[in-house]
């Protein structure tokens, strides 16, 4: 009797990490990013068959796996959509050249920034560099789509881009599961300079290749089983793909619907047969409209997008262009389309009843000694995207600017440059540093800068969910390795002035942020301390306050320390939440806060 199939409830990152499995993926490597990060945090699962790294950053990330693909191996690579910026020099020209085994670029969006500074549509990618892109649009077709896109990889010898999303990366659907094939390609990269070497001379006769190998692509989408037509009432066609297909299915189930698995090269031939059979065509895509605008291209009538300034385009079009569709944004823009109106919305009553929670550092957080240090001088302090990016609210507000990973340091030398009156200070953290910093660091010494820089050191990539890097000692296949000192780096950049603090010395660290605020060069400050989360541990004994002694200063609100409950008459600490920092007993003027007895606890 043939073996029951295997079906497991999995996330489309757990299916995606799956289906590399499978495939007889040997080699995958990544940056952590939400909401991709889970892939290779399941990936690791497989370590057995699978070797698999986190790298520096996406691009380092990106051509580490794309020379495995150079020698034959599957490979995988990924990144949320912001990494893809990242990588996109090695992306542009790994088009040219193209690939032996099989090479899928893992790619997750995040509609409505959950976690990002920007909702970049990452589908411009796929045309931009003439390469092909799938979207799954639950788990199942997140395993099937990456094997698939193994197979379209290799059969052309181009990348392939699977383009998730939060909601696909992040929901759980029912997966099937198979065994694993192993890939017959022999590992070994074949010298071949005019397959392998840009020099113009070679490069344009990849150029040429590349036109002709999207051309093939072209019959190929048109004809791909990932592409579907589905019939049903003929007075309305929805074009759509990824998530938005599950959202158009749930708000017209009667309509007919082409779902492009495999929506880039566009399968304009598809598309047009599916136009002709149907009365009206919408769109519905998430963000950018991107295949409207392609489908008004070949002549097709069709609404979609509404206007930017969210009223319906002249078109006709409804759906929002801006943030992240879901269920009930799709049964407005219906109403919408019917001139029906949607009873009123009122949110259920727990979430009414929910206290605000703004975003806070955690309890004994190390970076906070940093901010409250800082909070003295007044200064300008460019920032960088991590935990510390909390350090912007009140009542730290010391974070002055967020742009992109690692210019929290080149943008202090920028200000500092441009003639900026007040001292900069430039604070990054730990994997930001390594990730895209030490190129800013260079910049300051090389072009005699004299910003001051800090990297809040807590020993791990804590925003992403405490991801190993280069300086933890340990990789993502749990092997230790040796733990790259941001110290020597900083001085084999050139900085003379190197100083590492203890950010839970809050004198120290004062003293030490003045003498280097003063010095007339640059000088760089390593914040010292594990993040206690990761290390699963509190920093110190638990503390409380002494409401006898407390005069009710406040003083120790400005920590905005989340144990620390000021709504009563006075300040308490909540014992459960107390991370034993001590920051809070080093700041009181009067003495009030001490380690609670044993007897207390
Ligand atoms: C190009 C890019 N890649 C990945 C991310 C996701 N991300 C945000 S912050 C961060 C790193 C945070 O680690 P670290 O700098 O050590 O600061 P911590 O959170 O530990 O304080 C990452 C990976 C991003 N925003 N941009």
């Amino acid at each position: 009797m043939a073996a029951k199939a295997q079906k497991h409830l999995m996330s489309g990152n757990e299916a995606i990490a799956r289906g590399a499995y499978e495939a007889g993926v040997t080699f995958a490597s990544g940056y952590p990013g939400t909401p991709s990060t889970e892939i290779l945090e399941n990936i690791v699962q497989y370590k057995k068959d699978i070797y698999c790294e986190w790298s520096p950053n996406e691009k380092v990330a990106f051509e580490a796996a794309a020379a495995a693909a150079w020698a034959g191996a599957r490979a995988i690579v990924t990144m949320k959509h912001v990494g893809l910026n990242v990588a996109a020099d090695p992306l542009m020209t790994l088009s040219y050249i193209g690939v032996e085994g099989g090479f899928v670029i893992c790619v997750a969006d995040d509609p409505g920034m959950h976690s990002s500074q920007n909702e970049q549509d990452s589908r411009h990618y796929a045309r931009f560099a003439k390469v092909p892109m799938l979207e799954p649009s639950d788990s199942s077709e997140a395993k099937e789509f990456l094997i698939k896109g193994l197979e379209i990889s290799e059969k052309y010898k181009t990348p392939v881009i699977l383009r998730t999303n939060t909601r696909v990366s992040h929901s759980c659907s029912i997966v099937e599961i198979s065994e694993r094939k192993e890939n017959p390609k022999k590992i070994a990269f074949e010298k071949n300079p005019p397959r392998f070497v840009t020099v113009p001379l070679y490069a344009r006769q990849m150029r040429d290749k590349m036109e002709q190998r999207s051309k093939e692509l072209f019959e190929e989408t048109n004809k791909s089983e990932l592409n579907k037509i589905e019939w049903r009432d003929k007075s309305l066609g929805i074009i759509t793909s990824s998530i938005s297909y599950q959202y158009a299915r749930e708000v017209w189930p009667d309509a007919s619907v082409l779902k492009l698995g495999f929506p880039y090269p566009f399968p304009d031939k598809l598309i047009k047969e599916f136009a002709a059979g149907v009365k009206k065509v919408l769109v519905i895509e998430e963000l950018d409209d991107i295949l409207e605008e392609h489908i008004r291209s070949l002549g097709v009538n069709c609404t979609g997008r509404e206007s930017a300034a969210g009223e319906t385009a002249p078109n006709g079009g409804f759906i929002p262009g801006i943030g992240e569709l879901s269920i009930s944004t799709i049964q407005k823009s219906r109403a919408k389309m019917e001139g029906k109106q949607l009873p009123s919305e009122k949110p259920p009553k727990y979430i009414e009843q929910l206290p605000a929670r703004p975003p806070v550092l955690c309890p004994g957080c190390p970076h906070r000694g940093v901010f409250f240090a800082l909070a003295k001088h007044d200064v300008i302090v460019t920032g960088d995207i991590g935990c510390y990016s909390l350090g912007t609210f009140k009542p730290l507000e010391r974070l002055d600017s967020i742009l992109c990973m690692g210019a929290g340091i080149s943008m202090a030398h920028g200000l500092d440059k441009a003639g900026e009156k007040k001292k900069v200070v430039g604070m990054v953290g730990d994997s930001t540093f390594f990730h895209s910093g030490i190129t800013g660091l260079l910049d300051i010494v090389y072009n005699r800068g004299k910003s001051t820089i800090i990297v809040v050191d807590n020993r791990t990539t804590a925003m992403t969910g405490h991801q190993d890097h280069p300086g933890t000692g340990r990789t993502l296949m749990g092997q230790p390795t040796k733990a790259i000192s941001i110290q020597d780096i900083g001085r084999a950049c050139g900085i003379e002035r190197v100083v590492t603090i203890d950010p839970y010395d809050i004198e120290n660290t004062q003293k030490i942020i003045d003498e280097e605020l003063n010095a007339d060069e640059p000088s760089l400050i390593v914040s010292y301390a594990p993040c206690p989360l990761r290390e699963r541990k509190r920093v110190g004994e638990i503390r409380w306050i002494d409401e006898k002694i407390c005069k009710n200063c406040k003083m120790c609100l400005k920590l905005g320390c989340p144990a620390i409950d000021g709504t009563g008459e006075k300040p308490v600490i909540n014992k459960l939440m107390c991370s034993g920092c001590g920051l809070c007993q080093q700041i009181c003027p009067f003495d009030a806060i001490s380690p609670m007895e044993k007897e207390q606890l």
